[in-house]
């Protein structure tokens, strides 16, 4: 199954071409996987191995502006730089577009406005593809549900399909084979007393993407085998934890499941470690704060930053500790 045929189902063949309006935007929050998506099932639709849960960051993101033109090359500009056609991310951007046009009859140029680290293992590819989705939807007038949005976003990366709602989102796996149950939703909870806090540690671009380091788990970890048993636990815990308003229990578990994922990398060979100094030391910090009994979590992505997990009332205390760190909006933008 091609990624076209998928898009081919979603538009029964007939996909629009005629643009309803004089520019497509949109905004896409990003998201934090609080279980995380480590590993394929399927590469080519990015069918993941489990199922997995996020929250959004709803002031953190990408908005996206199109605007088709008569030039028949696409032209990408990012936080207002223009970018070289031969790039990686405007060929797999061009390569995502070439989906929704199978004869090429028309090009675009792209404005890309991002508020995060580019790479950085800060979900920098969800809000991309989900606001780009977003913003084909807005232009040719699809009239899609974000049901349908979410299953094309995840064609460009798989951590997108999560990126179309605010709050907490589940992302189901699904069983077919041509993915139309793999699709994501929002849960109806709401939490305004969690806080989700940045601590960027290093902000460049990582040296492997994620794609490829969860490709290299998959093939070569010996632990990856008992990955997707401690994600079924953990997304049942995570989902009762935020049921009760359990905190502990959700910030335990998130911080188990994403060092279980980084565990899966180191066992990798060659091994994939994308802690740095700082970031251990941040750790050593925080489990040494939580034995003073304050209620402190975090977790990590494909990348050196933390994203910690405290309570409201507990800000002054870890920005105390962590002045560096970045208190997102999650309930209360
Ligand atoms: C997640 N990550 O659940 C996990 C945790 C990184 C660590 O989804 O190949 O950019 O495009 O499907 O979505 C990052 O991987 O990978 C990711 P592709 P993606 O957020």
């Amino acid at each position: 199954m091609k990624k076209s045929d998928v898009v081919n189902t979603i538009f029964h063949n007939d996909i629009p071409h005629i643009p309803q309006r004089e520019k497509g935007l949109a905004f896409a929050p990003t998201n934090i996987a609080l279980c995380k998506y480590w590993g394929k099932r399927d590469t080519e639709l990015h069918l993941p191995v489990t199922s997995s849960l996020s929250i959004a960051l709803p002031d953190k993101g990408t908005m996206t502006t199109l605007r088709l033109h008569d030039q028949p090359i696409d032209h990408v500009v990012v936080n207002d730089q223009a970018l070289s056609p031969e790039s990686a991310f405007v060929k797999r951007l061009v390569e995502f577009l070439d989906l929704f046009r199978p004869e090429k009859k028309w090009y675009v140029q792209i404005d890309i406005h991002i508020n995060i680290p580019i790479a950085a293992g800060l979900a920098s590819s969800a809000s991309g593809f989900a606001s780009l989705v977003l913003a084909l939807n807005n232009l040719f007038g699809w009239e899609l549900s974000h049901h349908y949005l979410s299953i094309l976003a995840r064609l460009g990366s798989g951590s997108a399909a999560r990126s179309f709602w605010l709050g907490f989102v589940e992302w189901h796996a699904g069983v077919q084979p041509d993915g139309m149950d793999s699709y994501a939703e929002p849960l109806d909870i709401e939490w305004p007393q969690l806080c989700v806090g940045l601590l960027t540690i290093d902000a460049s671009e990582k040296i492997i993407s994620s794609r490829e380091a969860m490709q290299h788990t998959v093939n070569s970890s010996v632990l990856y085998g008992n990955w997707p048993k401690k994600v079924i636990q953990d997304l049942a815990i995570i989902k009762q934890a935020l049921k009760v308003k359990n905190f502990p229990l959700l910030g335990g578990t998130a911080e188990s499941n994403a060092l279980t994922m980084h565990a899966t990398m180191l066992s990798s060979w060659p091994p994939i470690c994308y802690f740095l100094p700082e970031t251990i030391a941040a750790m050593h910090r925080i489990w040494a704060l939580r034995r003073d009994k304050l209620e402190l979590y975090f977790t990590e992505d494909a990348g050196p930053n933390l994203k910690l997990l405290f309570l409201k009332e507990d800000f002054d205390h870890v920005s105390a500790q962590f002045p560096r760190m970045e208190k997102v909006s999650v309930f209360d933008s």
